[in-house]
């Protein structure tokens, strides 16, 4: 059986449990909980907690070495960069911006077992200010995930100048990427089982109040991936790319449905490329750089979850992010959907470091982590469309076509 299905059946019995608790035997409950559920979901969410600064550290040294060197980037790197930052922060801006609007975590219910304590956020040039660590193993100590950013993409950026001379450092942390992307795939086979019970404990002490939020926090995150397709994908595509989004969306199906089955951007690129190539005209050269490293730090679905996430978790501990935290979710969203793997889950992990980053509790992920397997077969089809929207863009402004019979044509004159 799959893990998607594993996981959808330890979110459905937790659901059960939980109101069974709720409802009929409450006394019980408190028992339950308290000597299977929390510990339960209590070890999920440490080995989630566990991974996240390792996972950070490593994937940004990466992410920024693989595209600091502008000379290796060149022109198609730089367009490509350009776009995928771009729609990724509009990504951001547009789910909390609807996660303000829709409320989904407002209501009068608190999760059992996770406090928050509030903390005077600081202003926004302070939090500028403060990004540079003073002592990186502190900042990591502490957790502080913007300073733990900024020491990364520094040791990324020297890694790319410096080139050659360090190809066994930078061997050392691709090694430790594998390392940890395969405990992100072991982690994940224990989520059937901490689904359950976090899923048991949010519902069996708040009720149906619980299920209600979850729903309409599921309910906000597919309207912004279907918002995010349809204004900012489709009018890059006839603006930028000369291209009815109609076709680019019957050009671009049948990737768009292995990667909603997979929940892997990964395992979806040789079909995401293929269809590109094929069915959108876009070149093997654009295509060959641009889909796969979008398919490692370009991910506006998981953005989009991450932004809704925290609104929605901010919401339930009836807190107001004030400018300087929605910009510091900003900045640390586009950034965690940049070190997001393109695995299954990966980005509930990122998203313990934006809640960090605006002192949420972790243990909040509770409350999305029992709909977060359906969302994140959404997300993952907006991760790779967004990829291949900006490799037809970006072949369009190249002017290099390749037409059926695989001929590298000049696209001007088809377009004048
Ligand atoms: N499932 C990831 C991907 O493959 C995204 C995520 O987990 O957010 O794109």
């Amino acid at each position: 059986m799959s893990l998607t299905k594993k996981i959808l059946i330890g979110m459905g019995l937790g659901i059960i449990t939980g109101l069974l608790f709720n409802l009929a035997i409450p006394g019980f409950f408190d028992s339950a909980s308290k000597y299977l559920l929390i510990p339960l979901g209590k070890i999920f969410i440490n080995l989630i907690k566990m991974l996240v600064v390792p996972i950070v550290i490593v994937s940004l040294i990466l992410g920024s070495a693989g595209i600091s060197d502008p000379r290796k980037l060149g022109r198609i790197g730089g367009k490509t960069i350009a776009f995928f930052l771009v729609t990724t922060a509009i990504a951001i801006i547009l789910a909390l911006a609807v996660g303000m609007l829709f409320q989904p975590g407002a209501g009068d219910f608190q999760l059992e077992g996770a406090e928050y304590e509030e903390k005077e956020a600081p202003p926004v040039i302070e939090t500028l200010l403060n990004i540079i660590p003073t002592n990186p193993f502190n900042a990591m100590v502490q957790e502080s995930m913007l300073q733990i950013i900024a020491f990364s993409i520094f040791i990324g950026f020297g890694l790319a100048r410096l080139g050659d001379k360090v190809q066994g450092i930078v061997r050392i942390v691709e090694q430790a990427n594998e390392v940890l992307m395969y405990l992100v795939n072991v982690i994940m086979k224990f989520a059937p089982y901490g689904a359950f019970a976090l899923i048991a404990t949010a519902i069996g002490g708040q009720g149906l109040d619980a299920v209600i939020a979850m729903g309409k926090y599921m309910f906000v995150v597919l309207f912004v991936l279907l918002l995010h397709l349809i204004i900012v994908y489709g009018s890059a595509l006839s603006f930028l790319g000369k291209m009815n989004p109609i076709k680019f969306l019957k050009g671009f199906s049948p990737a768009m449905v292995v990667a909603f089955s997979t929940s892997s951007s990964s395992a979806t690129l040789p079909i995401s490329m293929k269809s590109a190539q094929n069915n959108l005209g876009v070149s093997k050269t654009v295509s060959s750089f641009v889909q796969p490293l979008g398919a490692t730090i370009n991910m506006d679905g998981t953005a989009i979850m991450q932004g809704v996430a925290t609104i929605f978790i901010a919401q339930v501990y009836g807190q107001n992010l004030s400018m300087s935290q929605l910009l510091t979710v900003i900045l640390t969203a586009t950034l965690a959907s940049i070190g997001t793997a393109g695995v299954p889950g990966a980005g509930i992990i990122m998203l313990s470091m934006v809640l960090t980053s605006v002192n949420l509790p972790v243990e909040a992920i509770a409350l999305v982590l029992g709909v977060d397997r359906l969302i994140d077969m959404c997300r993952t089809s907006i991760n790779i469309t967004g990829d291949a929207v900006c490799a037809v863009i970006i072949s369009r402004s190249e002017d290099t076509v390749e037409t059926g019979d695989s001929e590298i044509v000049n696209v001007g004159k088809h377009l004048s």
